[in-house]
């Protein structure tokens, strides 16, 4: 399917304005109920109000084992480090991402369409779901750099005309996640309320964008109101384990001077319901293996 091009309401303007806002964010969550799915009504009712849920041993040592591997063959082999879909770090050249592995690598693919996982998002969005976009980040020792505080969907709104924020993300540890070694951080409950960021969008934006965000990232001011509402939670977990987070939640992640990499499968998972349009805030869209336009449903 293509990106129709009818235009629709743009219910979460941003980067048009001269000055932030934050607004209130409409509607529901959790779009399922527990009868929906593998997950009980405490886990969704802690996903609403916190934007976030941890799951202990999502996958097998084997399984584990299998995405170790395909991690550092794609950090290594020069034909996909040579590819416009894996991003190297600012200063060094380290592996910072590769992306659309979901679709370019078997082992991936087979995870990102794992009931495990697919039911979980389905009962989360509610309905079908497809995969917007997946990349594998590496976060290596002593150069891995910090990802800065943003919404992913102020980016995939912004940039790859995502209409509502009724996606969900799933970052699966491939190592352990140490308070030290740049885990996610999360404002809990921070996914209620929309950023609308000042600035626009400069062409090709992905290319900078990947290496270090810019525009979309919200001012310190707004931040440190946010910080002080909402608080930070920092998201320890063993390699093997995941969480889940709503599209809309702030998140960052700091940089990694220790030597213990901090790597993840990061899979995104938006409504059959919710399929991108023409971007809402830049001049074109984003190349498909940062913002997919093939909407079949993930798990067949
Ligand atoms: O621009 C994006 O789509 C990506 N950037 C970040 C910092 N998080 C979400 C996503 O992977
Ligand atoms: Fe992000």
């Amino acid at each position: 399917m293509t990106i129709t091009d009818t235009k629709i309401a743009d219910l979460y303007p941003t980067r048009s304005g001269e000055r932030t806002e934050v607004l209130d964010r409409p509607g529901p969550v959790v779009h399922g109920t527990a009868a929906d799915g593998p997950m009980d009504a405490e886990t969704l009712r802690h996903y609403e109000d916190k934007g976030y849920l941890l799951i202990d041993q999502l996958i097998t040592p084997a399984e584990l084992d299998e995405l170790r591997a395909e991690l550092k063959r794609l950090s290594t082999d020069p034909d996909a480090r040579a590819d416009e879909r894996t991003i190297v770090e600012a200063q060094s050249d380290e592996v910072r991402s590769v992306f659309d592995v979901h679709r370019t690598n078997a082992v991936v693919k087979k995870i990102a369409n794992d009931p495990r996982i697919v039911a979980r998002a389905e009962q989360l969005l509610g309905s079908q779901v497809y995969i917007h976009q997946s990349r594998i980040n590496y976060k290596p020792g002593f150069v891995g750099k910090e990802f800065s505080w943003h919404s992913d969907f102020e980016t995939w709104h912004a940039e790859d005309g995502m209409p509502e924020p009724r996606a969900v993300s799933i970052s699966i540890s491939l190592t352990d996640n140490y308070s030290f070694n740049g885990p996610l951080m999360i404002m809990p409950g921070s996914h209620k309320k929309y950023i609308s960021c000042v600035g626009g969008t400069p062409e090709d934006n992905y290319k900078q964008s990947l290496v270090m965000q810019g525009a979309g990232t919200p001012d310190p001011q707004t931040l440190t109101d946010f910080a002080d509402e909402y608080g930070i939670d920092v998201l320890e977990g063993r390699a093997g384990g995941a969480i889940m987070f709503d599209s809309n939640c702030m998140h960052a992640s700091n940089g990694n001077v220790t030597p213990f990499a901090r790597s993840n499968v990061f899979i995104v998972y938006n409504s059959v319901e919710n399929t991108c349009v023409e971007p809402f805030a830049a001049p074109a869209p984003r190349p498909e293996f940062v913002g997919s336009t093939d909407f079949s449903p993930a798990g067949s």
